[in-house]
């Protein structure tokens, strides 16, 4: 055992370009390989196509369950079971043993047209007492739809929703089928934070830079739906005091590292995937910088992905892999793995694992290549286990494990 935790560690140090600053440049192999779809320049060296490294890690992947008809999030409940909910509006529960469970009673009605429908799922903080889990969904609603968050209490027989209630409706509803966003994640502090995407038509876009709405935004909210006191905009004129950071343009991905950071991965225009840190009050670019082109290959912007007081990505995709479900991995069964962010990729059918120090990105790897599936969600089991959900009409939900 002692050599086999020693010869982790060594692999562990080769495959980071920290510890090999002097040789990284010879070493340094990107994974991505294609041709880029621009020739923008990056703000910093790693900010796109980092260090390909490979993890020794010997897993397996278990298929937990089938038949999910395109699933959106996977939540794993405290004692095993699974939350899972599928795009067309249903929540099942999958229990332990992979039995899909009825769909759960109580669920409003969703607008499942294009890229909306039942989305992310999230327990309460205090799930094992209270039993309270949080929704988002695109609603339909008089004119149009938007996405929504609503909560209710798990009945316990575990059949159905109870004292289901709206508790936050993002502004304004709009007649589109595109970019609800969105995930759910609680913080340390115990609150609720939120994405959106900003709709993507093109009237619609700029709305992403304002604070009068909420869209292209991430909301900060009490399990009430209220604004707290501290965030950024309270008391601003003509600001929505939800609003938690601006300027995102679909976020699919979004997930809290074990200091308490937020991060997201947003799906950006063609070429222009990002992986973001998320801090108060923070304005992300969109659509006034970006990386990457409109998907009829016109610049965006002019093509400008600098500019004082937006932010940066962390790090970016040209090609895109299309990002939904994110995962700071922090379990005891892949010591390795520790500390590591996965990433599930729609378009190139793989998880992502990104190996960050600080706010750079030093290391990428591609895991679940050959299984060819979209990867809608990744989630941390109360095993240590990572629980993966494909994106398909028969979804499955996949169990990764140490090989024994
Ligand atoms: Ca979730
Ligand atoms: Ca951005």
């Amino acid at each position: 055992m002692a050599t086999r935790i020693a010869a982790g560690c060594i692999v562990a140090l080769l495959a980071c370009p920290a510890a090999q600053a002097a040789s990284a440049a010879a070493d340094c192999k990107p994974i991505e390989t294609r041709a880029p779809n621009t020739q923008l320049e990056p703000a910093f060296q790693g900010q796109t196509r980092t260090c390909g490294v490979k993890s020794d890690v010997a897993f397996e992947v278990i298929v937990v369950a089938s038949g999910l008809e395109q699933p959106w999030s996977v939540e794993p409940l405290p004692d095993g079971a699974f939350l899972t909910t599928e795009k067309a509006g249903r929540m099942r529960i999958v229990a332990t043993g992979g039995a899909l469970g009825e769909p759960l009673a109580g669920v409003p009605k969703v607008d499942a047209r294009g890229q909306g429908g039942l989305l992310d799922v999230a327990l309460s903080p205090s799930f094992a007492t209270d039993r309270t889990i949080y929704w988002s969904y695109s609603e339909p609603r008089e004119g149009g739809n938007a996405t929504s968050i609503a909560r209710g209490v798990l009945s316990s027989d575990r059949r159905a929703l109870e004292q289901v209630r709206v508790i936050f409706r993002a502004q304004p509803t709009y007649n589109g089928d595109k970019h609800f966003g969105s995930r759910l994640a609680f913080g340390p502090d115990s609150m609720l934070y939120a994405t959106f995407g900003e709709r993507s038509d093109a009237r619609m876009r700029p709305l992403a830079q304002k604070l009068d709405n909420h869209m292209g935004k991430i909301v900060r909210i009490t399990t009430d739906g209220r604004a707290p006191e501290d965030n950024p905009f309270v008391g601003e004129s003509g600001a929505l005091p939800e609003i938690w950071s601006l300027g995102h343009r679909n976020v699919e991905a979004a997930a809290f590292d074990a200091s308490g950071q937020l991060w997201d991965v947003e799906h950006g225009p063609q070429g222009g995937d990002e992986l973001n840190r998320i801090v108060k009050g923070k304005n992300y670019g969109w659509a006034l910088i970006t990386y990457g082109e409109e998907y009829s290959g016109q610049p965006i912007s002019g093509g400008a992905t600098q500019k004082a007081g937006l932010e940066q990505p962390v790090y970016y995709w040209d090609p895109v892999i299309a990002p939904s479900g994110a995962q700071w991995y922090t379990g005891d069964a892949f010591p390795a793995w520790r500390g590591n962010l996965f990433v599930g990729s729609l378009k190139q059918q793989r998880l992502v694992r990104l190996v960050v120090e600080g706010d750079r990105v030093t290391g990428e790897e591609h895991l679940l290549i050959d299984h060819g599936q979209r990867i809608r969600d990744v989630r941390q089991g109360p095993d240590g286990l990572l629980y993966v959900l494909t994106d398909d009409a028969n979804g499955q939900l996949w169990k990764i494990a140490p090989r024994s």
